[in-house]
């Protein structure tokens, strides 16, 4: 099994994740009040939550995905820094109260622990992957959401998810037929919280 065949296992899936009203509104400029401030704050807590699940993925990370792993820990960094910067120039603030399916990413991420490494990579994988597509189906972007369009489309961005793919793909032709069961279950699992993370922001917007 490959990175690439869990996409084409699942296609329903994985539009579903990648495809949504939401980025359609992105792209035409045609916004439900609130969505994309309701996604701007929760997913600014996204990121405070995936870079702790991420750091503790590279405690375990095998030689193959270090660079990887820790490159893209270094950028969330950063990415905090961006978010916080894009908010003053907005409404909401960033101490927003956490939606509950921010909490269930967030209960997922930590799930991952009780699970082999496989799984973890592939679901930090399938997140990455998840965005890349789904921010590319709103591009060029509405003037207005620009900036985010253009910071998870950039090539830096596409390179950083063909190199998690490379270090899946490596640790998947090792893994045990439970593992890859396990693997399959969290890519599952991160279409579907993707989808939901969607769906809160556009039919949630104005909490
Ligand atoms: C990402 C994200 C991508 N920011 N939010 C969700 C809900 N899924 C995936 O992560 P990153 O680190 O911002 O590229």
């Amino acid at each position: 099994m490959r990175a690439a065949a869990l996409i084409e296992d699942h296609p329903d899936e994985w539009r579903a994740a990648t495809r949504h009203p939401f980025l359609d509104g992105v792209r035409e400029g045609t916004m439900p009040e609130g969505a994309f401030e309701t996604w701007l704050v929760q997913d600014y807590l996204f990121v405070n939550d995936l870079l702790s699940f991420q750091s503790r993925l590279l405690a375990r990370s095998p030689r193959v995905a270090q660079a990887a792993v820790a490159g893209g820990l270094v950028a969330l960094v950063d990415e905090l820094g961006w978010f916080e910067e894009l908010a003053q120039s907005m409404e909401p603030t960033l101490d927003a109260p956490r939606h509950p399916t921010t909490d269930a990413y967030r209960e997922f991420m930590s799930g991952q622990e009780e699970m082999g490494y496989p799984a973890g990579i592939v679901a930090l994988w399938a997140m990455e992957r998840a965005y890349l597509e789904a921010w590319r189906s709103a591009a060029p972007g509405h003037p207005d959401y620009r900036p985010f369009v253009e910071h998870w489309t950039v090539p830096e961005f596409a390179g950083y998810v063909a190199a998690l793919e490379v270090a899946v793909d490596a640790v998947l032709s090792e893994a045990s037929g439970g593992e890859r069961e396990e693997a399959e279950d969290a890519f599952l699992g991160v279409a579907r919280l993707e989808r939901d993370f969607w769906e809160m922001a556009f039919s949630g917007g104005g909490r």
